[in-house]
């Protein structure tokens, strides 16, 4: 499985770090919604969803977190720790996220509008959308 990481070009001077994203020039895809999560209690494990035809890029701006991918075939764990990193997470793709550190923020940058019927949470059906037989 290839796991695609972008580093993002920090704009830094005296005063600090700026990192500016912008659609199909840092980001491959429209940006029609952004979220963030925050707060997270520890122990806390999110996801447990793939998604139909969402593109995503996970970018933890402040602290650190874990994000598994899972195919459905391999699964690859991607710790994110920079502001200035971003990780892409295509369609069809199994995700969940822990290991948040308490101050962690996890924002999201998302191809699409909310759409609650574009999730896949049933682990079987992800398998059977991807074309692949249980236990293989
Ligand atoms: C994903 C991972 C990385 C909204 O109302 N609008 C939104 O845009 C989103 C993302 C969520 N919500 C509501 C729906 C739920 O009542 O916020 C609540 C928490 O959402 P959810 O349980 O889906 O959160 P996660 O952390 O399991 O998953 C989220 C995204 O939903 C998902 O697309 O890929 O982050």
């Amino acid at each position: 499985m290839k796991v695609i990481k972008y580093v993002f070009q920090p704009h830094g001077d005296d005063r600090g770090q700026l990192v500016a994203l912008e659609e199909f020039k840092d980001i491959p895809f429209s940006i029609k919604r952004v979220y963030y999560m925050y707060d997270t209690g520890e122990g806390v494990r999110r996801g447990f969803h793939a998604h139909k035809s969402l593109e995503q890029i996970l970018i933890c701006i402040h602290g650190s977190c874990k994000i598994l991918l899972d195919n459905g075939t391999e699964k690859k764990v991607v710790p994110l720790e920079k502001p200035y990193e971003g990780l892409y997470v295509g369609n069809s793709m199994w995700r969940e996220m822990y290991d948040f550190s308490s101050d962690a923020v996890l924002m999201v940058l998302a191809s699409e509008l909310y759409d609650e019927a574009d999730y896949i949470r049933n682990y079987d059906e992800f398998l059977e959308f991807n074309g692949i037989k249980k236990g293989e």
